[in-house]
Formats: structure tokens, C-alpha cells, sequence
């Protein structure tokens, strides 16, 4: 592979809103852009890096603070770009390195920071690593990057009982040229995504390099994707579990694959790379650990900055449950001296509108995007309170595109559409997450409602032109306009330091957090009513002194 080189003409260009303290991400405001399904230049049904340079004013009028972009390196787009072929340029699809470098140097001059997606824990198959693995014989160094073995009885059967996280063994077996099988190489995701040797030095020296081919162009910081699954335990040892891959480790650092204690050498390592820039680069790690403690130890001063906490993915809708889960992260995040870093929704999990429609909920079927009854006035009700909790919680926030609209899980997508590789591999029983990845409406009328001049790579329910951002923009009552006074409140006061629980009644939740917002949540169908104070904002109309049911409001001091 090629090492990266500093290219004088990405100069990184920060601009007068850039000035903020070097500390800007403990309570920044990031807005995921799942590049295929954001915008769309060229018209070719996918979303590119022109499509989001064309609205980088949007982003910035809804008053994020950056953005993270999803892969968009060369890919066969096996999984959605998470099975990288070059981690040092873009898929012609989405574009060049020369539109990269405008985009980043366009995002700095709004005041928007640049985050992009790093794939540390597998390559694709395309990967020229990959390829020269294969050309080379057992035992190779070319093999030694990844993750090879011959198989036991004889070499037909896997060398362990992994699962893969998409269905299925966790192994797939080579071909030598002459047709005869050979040894097996792991995959904990699609097959198409072989898995990297962490305890190999030319692996940690290689992502090094890369970080800073991206740092080097100006790129502020990375998202780490399946922060807690890369190295793996020595001898690979049996899991001994039957069924499919547990999602998250169980306690203690003995998982033969997950959230091994291996890993914060490499996130040390990591951390001397981005401190060494100025400003100083930052990572925010996708890490399904079992809890917050064990995620707060990613987040040790010389470590990673921060780690998205799933808290709300995976919560009830209940007052007591969320004050129990908001307290254990916060208290186990200051332990290490780290913001939390909250979020409702992402590009693997169903959009939260419809999660939080369920009239009887089932994280699990959730989490898997199986499906069940919803309530969607339901839904999308208690989505918008849940913004104005997250967003007055101290610490950062990660928007998922989409949900400043509140949109829903498109789960009627027919199934010859369907590429999440989740679906073939569960043999159709697991519909996969393509239900949260349909392309952005933009518009209430055209071929796929201002996404792009054309049809997107996946069909938009006719209802969302009147969910786009036309038919939103400058109605008060409107999600969209509900974000923005959120944000912008936000920004002028942004919640930081200490967080006071008040005392409130049953099924409500309330706090106050400096510097002196305070929030009250109702989880009930019930109204209740509202403590004193002056209403800054509130995601129903309130009737006079009530709180309805399904619905939160920010209040200051005063009448
Ligand atoms: O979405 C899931 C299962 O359907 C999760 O288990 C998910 O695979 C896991 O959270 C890791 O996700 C990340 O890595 C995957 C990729 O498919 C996801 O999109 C990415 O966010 C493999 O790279």
C-alpha cells in the first residue's frame, strides 16, 4: 500500500466560528451524514460528496457543530462501504479527493467541524492486503495480517465456533489456485469483510498512517468503527455459545472477541497521533460494551475523547429507568474526566420515531429491525420530547439525518431492494437496516423528493414529501423548526458540568443542568403539571401550567 503524503493543497482552513476552545467536542452537536442517502448530485441514485457540499448552509442553519460522514472510500459496498478497499481515497461514487478537500475546507469556513468513519477492525476483500493474503502461502507474513487458520477434523470444520454478527460462522474457507480448499479466515461481519490482526505491527502502523493522511487534510477527527471488537484473544478460544454473536461482551475483560483489554494499547497510540496536530484531532468510538463503566475506560485521559453512549437505544420509555441509566453514565464518565456522548438513533439501529412508537416495545426485535405494532402520532410524539432531553443533557449529541424531520423505519421496502447483507445472511428472517437508510426528502415534489435529479437506490413512502424539508422549513409547529430553536438555544447555553435532579412525580423526569436549564420530561399519557418557571421551549403546545402526556419542556428561572 501506498503511504499517504501531505498534500500542500488541503490547507486547513478554520473559520471565524473555528475559534471556539480546543475542548469543543466535550459539548458539540454532530449530525451523522450517511453519505449514500443524503444528498445526491450526479444523479446516479446515491448519495456523493458534491450532494453534501450542496448543503452544508443546511447544516449549518440547523446549528450543528459538525458533521460525521459514514465510509466513503473505495468499496464494493458489501456493507454499506464498511468493507474499505483503499482507506486512503473516495469511491468514484461519492467523488474525488480534490471534492473531499473543498468540502472539508467549505464545512471550516461555516464553522462546521469535518469527522470522518474509520474501519479498523476488518478490510474488504478488495483490499490489496487482502488479495496479496490470498496469493500467498499459510503462514506468510502477507497471511499474518489477518486472521487465517486451517480447519479442525481434517480442515473441514471452522477452527472455532465463532458466530459472525450477520448470521452464520464467523469463518469462511480459501481456495487454493488449483481449485483444492484451504485454510479459513475470520470474519466477525460479512464474509466479504475478512478481519485484521491486530496483534500485528505492520496493522497498527499502517492505521496510524492513515489517520494522519486524513488529519493531514485538514479532517478534524474519526469516528472508530467497532472500537470494542478488534483484537482478538490469542488462541481463539471456543465461545461455547450457540446461536448467533452476542452484540456486546459480557463483564470482565475475557471475551475471546469483544472489548478485550488488549485494545486500549492501540487507542493510546491513537490518541499521540491526533494530540500531536493543532488543533489537536478527536475520536468518538462505536464500542457495545456491556456498561458504562466498561465504556468509560475507553475514555481514560490518554485514550479516546469520547464513545457514543446507547443508553437511549436501548432504554424504556420510563422515567425511573432513564434518570437510573442517565446517572450511571454520567457518574462513570466522570470517573475518567469524559463528556457522554448521547444519541437516539444511527444508521444500524431503527429510527427512534418508530422505536418509540411501539405499543409493545421489544428491544431485541428492535434492535434486530424485525418489525411489530406501532403507534406512529405515538412515535413521533415522544421523539420529539426525547430530543429536547438529550439536548439538555450535559455533554455531546449525535444526530442521525433524518430524525430533525422525524422520520420514521421504512418497513415496508420491498425485498429485492433489500442490500443490507443482514438479510441474506439471517435467510430473510432479519430484515436488516435498510429501513433506516432511505434517502433524505429534501423536497415535496420530483423523483425522489430533492434527493437527487433522479430516483434514489431506495423508494421514499409518498408521505415524506410532506415530512421534507420544503414542506418543514418555516412552519413553527414542524420537528424541523422544533430542532433548530433547540440548537439554537443550545448554542447560546450550552449544558455543561453539573446536572441537579428535582424532584418530580411519577413517570416524569426532571433536571437541571448548568448553566441553568431545566428539563422535565413526562413519560406518562397523562398531563402533569409543570413546576415553576418560564418556558423556553416545549415540544407540544402547552395547555396553561400542564405538561402532556408524552412530552418534555425546557424551563428557565423566572415567570
Ligand atoms: O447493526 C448491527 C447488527 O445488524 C450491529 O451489530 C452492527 O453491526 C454493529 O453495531 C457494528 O456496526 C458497525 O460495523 C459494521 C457495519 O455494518 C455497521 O454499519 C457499523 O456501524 C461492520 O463494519
Amino acid at each position: 500500500m501506498g503511504r499517504g503524503r501531505a498534500d500542500p493543497s488541503w490547507v486547513a482552513v478554520y473559520g471565524p466560528a473555528m475559534a471556539a476552545p480546543r475542548d469543543w467536542w466535550r459539548t458539540a452537536v454532530v449530525y451523522q451524514v450517511y453519505i449514500r442517502s443524503f444528498a445526491d448530485a450526479d444523479g446516479d441514485g446515491l448519495g456523493d460528496v458534491q450532494g453534501i457540499r450542496s448543503r452544508l448552509g443546511y447544516l449549518r442553519d440547523l446549528g450543528v457543530d459538525g458533521l460525521w460522514i459514514n465510509p466513503w472510500y473505495p468499496s464494493p459496498q458489501a456493507d454499506g462501504g464498511y468493507d474499505v478497499a483503499d482507506y486512503r481515497d473516495i469511491d468514484p461514487a461519492f467523488g474525488t479527493l480534490d471534492d473531499a478537500r473543498r468540502l472539508v475546507d467549505e464545512a471550516h469556513r461555516l464553522g462546521l467541524r469535518v469527522l470522518l468513519d474509520v474501519v479498523p477492525n476488518h478490510t474488504s476483500v478488495e483490499h490489496a492486503w487482502f488479495r496479496q493474503a490470498l496469493a500467498s502461502p499459510p503462514g506468510s507474513p502477507a497471511r499474518a495480517r489477518y486472521i487465517f487458520r486451517p480447519g479442525r477434523d481434517g480442515g473441514d470444520t471452522p477452527p472455532n465456533d465463532w458466530r459472525s454478527v450477520f448470521g452464520g460462522p464467523a469463518w469462511a474457507r480459501t481456495t487454493g489456485p488449483d481449485g483444492s480448499p484451504g485454510e479459513w479466515y475470520l470474519h466477525l461481519f460479512a464474509r466479504e469483510q475478512p478481519d485484521l490482526n491486530w496483534r500485528n505491527p505492520d496493522v497498527r502502523a499502517e492505521f496510524e498512517d492513515v489517520l494522519r493522511f486524513w488529519f493531514d487534510r485538514g479532517v478534524d477527527g474519526f469516528r472508530i468503527d467497532v472500537a470494542h471488537g478488534m483484537v482478538k484473544h490469542e488462541d481463539l478460544p471456543d465461545l461455547g455459545v450457540t446461536g448467533e454473536a452476542l452484540l456486546a461482551a459480557p463483564e470482565g475483560d475475557d471475551h475471546p472477541h469483544w472489548d478485550r483489554p488488549e485494545v486500549h494499547d492501540v487507542f493510546r497510540g491513537w490518541r499521540r497521533v491526533a494530540d500531536s496536530y493543532d488543533p489537536p484531532r478527536v475520536f468518538v468510538a462505536e464500542a457495545w460494551v456491556t456498561t458504562a463503566e466498561r465504556l468509560a475506560a475507553y475514555l481514560r485521559p490518554d485514550e479516546l475523547h469520547s464513545a457514543f453512549d446507547f443508553t437511549f437505544i436501548r432504554a424504556r420509555w420510563d422515567a425511573t429507568a432513564l434518570r437510573a441509566a442517565i446517572a450511571r453514565s454520567l457518574a462513570d464518565h466522570a470517573r475518567v474526566g469524559a463528556p457522554v456522548t448521547w444519541t437516539l438513533s444511527n444508521h444500524d439501529v431503527i429510527r427512534h420515531a418508530t422505536r418509540l412508537a411501539r405499543t409493545s416495545p421489544d428491544p431485541a426485535r428492535d434492535l434486530h429491525h424485525v418489525g411489530g405494532d406501532a403507534d406512529p402520532a405515538q412515535g413521533l410524539r415522544r421523539a420529539r420530547a426525547a430530543v429536547l432531553l438529550l439536548l439538555a443533557l450535559p455533554g455531546s449529541a449525535y444526530l442521525y439525518q433524518g430524525e430533525e424531520l422525524g422520520l420514521f423505519e421504512v418497513e415496508d421496502l420491498p425485498e429485492d431492494l433489500l442490500q443490507d447483507p443482514v438479510f441474506a445472511r439471517s435467510g430473510g428472517a432479519v430484515k436488516g437496516r435498510d429501513g433506516c437508510r432511505v434517502p433524505l426528502p429534501w423536497a415535496r415534489t420530483g423523483p425522489s423528493l430533492g434527493f437527487g435529479p433522479g430516483p434514489g437506490w431506495l423508494p421514499q413512502p409518498a408521505s415524506w414529501a410532506d415530512a421534507s424539508v420544503e414542506a418543514q422549513a418555516g412552519d413553527e409547529d414542524s420537528t424541523l423548526e422544533l430542532y433548530r430553536r433547540a440548537l439554537a438555544m443550545r448554542r447560546a447555553r450550552r449544558p455543561s458540568g453539573a446536572l441537579e435532579w428535582l424532584q418530580a412525580g411519577e413517570g416524569v423526569l426532571a433536571f437541571r443542568a448548568e448553566p441553568g436549564v431545566t428539563l422535565v420530561l413526562n413519560t406518562t399519557p397523562r398531563p402533569v403539571p409543570l413546576p415553576p418557571g418560564r418556558v423556553l421551549l416545549a415540544s407540544v403546545p402547552l395547555p396553561d401550567g400542564m405538561l402532556p402526556g408524552d412530552a418534555a419542556a425546557w424551563l428557565a428561572p423566572g415567570s
